[in-house]
């Protein structure tokens, strides 16, 4: 079997993402995701102009060294645009293994460890009882486990807190918008707000929140800590992670359970954070860390640590990575959690998809192959729009991380 054929569609179904769809002599087709919120159309040329052009003529199923190929073959290596390419054509091979052979993409990752998928949802509001109320309502959803985020008195827009009612999206089409940021305002504020929430819901739903890397060591420790007799199920991104070493002033003061990740390319960058056990959950995501094969790598250093996986799953991740992130979920001894924030309806509609969702947990169905497709044809309907994610400002005018 041989790849024939390949295209990147860029499509804006209410926000914009990338697909690379790869087709065989055999007439079976694999899709990927290949999106990188605010910077798609690099990774788009990245697959168009460079990539692309290896594949055709490729045996499909020789996923690992096609990885091996594209990621030592480019000489520069990591980084989000080539590790998100690496993970669009490693996906759509996977997708075309299960196909060929008939199965879902679980059964070849050595199949479920688990009858279904643990997902969290995202409670976000304007103020505590707002965000209570939201809150309220994943919890008749049936969700056993939601990030909680609300806005900071004082401060106006801050990281988490949609537009929409029960619907988080962060990118506006245009030139960035800017936000502000009060780190001694946040800081007090936080406690307030899990003290509130765990006293209405008392103490059995699972609660996370997503600092989203705006605190230095210091004050995450002292974030950490404040929290502690709420019981978070994680504290996430509290610091931004370039420095791994600087976890481990984080963890000699606080037993919160940290997760960090998202913005991860590598095992490199996970590295030290795993093995000095600095981390309780690995948040890389199959689209931005180089797919489903580079995915199992890091799971399986990570299991080694008592460190578990807590995959990245916001909405500009398409529905081809949900799917994909919940084939490795279910499959992967090690998993702790998985990231859902539900999709726009538009999203959904050209990206069908088997995945099902039912009291809290998730799987990915028993299609062969992914279990996930693209309408070509309505994805037209919806063209690329610029959009970025907002900066963030310190009060004084400091550029500070979003
Ligand atoms: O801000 O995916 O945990 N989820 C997150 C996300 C990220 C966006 C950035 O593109 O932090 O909402
Ligand atoms: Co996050």
């Amino acid at each position: 079997m041989k790849i024939v054929d390949g295209h990147v569609i860029v499509c804006c179904p209410g926000r914009n993402f990338v697909t690379l769809k790869l087709i065989t002599d055999e007439g079976t087709y694999g899709i990927g995701d290949a999106t990188l919120n605010g910077r798609e159309l690099a990774v788009a040329s990245y697959l168009e102009d460079h990539v692309l052009p290896l594949l055709i003529g490729r045996n499909p199923g020789r996923i690992e060294d096609t990885w091996q190929y594209l990621y030592k073959g480019a000489y520069w290596r990591r980084g989000p645009v080539t590790m998100a390419a690496i993970g669009a054509v490693d996906t759509a091979l996977w997708d075309i293994q299960g196909k060929t052979l008939g199965v879902p993409v679980y059964h070849l990752l050595g199949g479920p460890s688990r009858d279904s998928v643990l997902v969290y949802g995202h409670a976000n509001g304007t103020d505590v009882d707002d965000t209570l109320r939201a809150v309220e309502r994943y919890c008749e959803l049936g969700y056993q486990a939601i990030r909680v985020q609300s806005g900071v008195p004082g401060l106006e827009g801050t990281y988490g807190v949609g537009r929409g009612d029960m619907y988080y999206e962060p990118a506006e089409p245009g030139l960035p918008p800017e936000q502000r940021w009060s780190t001694e305002l946040y800081l007090d504020f936080v406690p307030e707000l899990f003290a509130r929430v765990r006293s209405e819901f008392g103490p059995e739903p699972m609660f996370l929140h997503d600092v989203h890397h705006r605190l230095t060591p210091i004050e995450a420790a002292r974030l950490g800590k404040a929290l502690e007799p709420y019981h978070l199920f994680w504290l996430e991104d509290a610091v931004p992670a370039e420095l791994q070493e600087g976890f481990r002033i984080i963890r000699q003061h606080t037993t919160t359970p940290l997760a960090v990740g998202e913005v991860f390319n590598t095992i490199h960058d996970c590295q030290q954070l795993i093995q000095e056990q600095l981390i309780d959950y690995i948040r890389t995501a199959v689209v931005h860390a180089g797919g489903i094969s580079h995915l199992r790598k890091i799971a399986s250093l990570a299991e080694l640590y008592h460190v578990r996986t807590g995959c990245h799953g916001a909405t500009d991740l398409s529905p081809v990575c949900m799917a994909a992130a919940l084939h490795f979920d279910l499959s992967v001894h090690n998993f702790g959690i998985q990231e859902y924030m539900r999709h726009s309806e538009e999203t959904d509609r050209v990206f069908p998809h088997e995945y099902t969702f039912e009291r809290g947990a998730m799987h990915p169905g028993d299609a062969p192959g992914l279990g996930v497709d693209i309408d070509e044809e309505l994805a037209a309907e919806y063209p690329y729009q610029r959009a970025y994610l907002p900066v963030n400002r310190k009060l004084d005018g400091t550029v500070h991380s979003w």
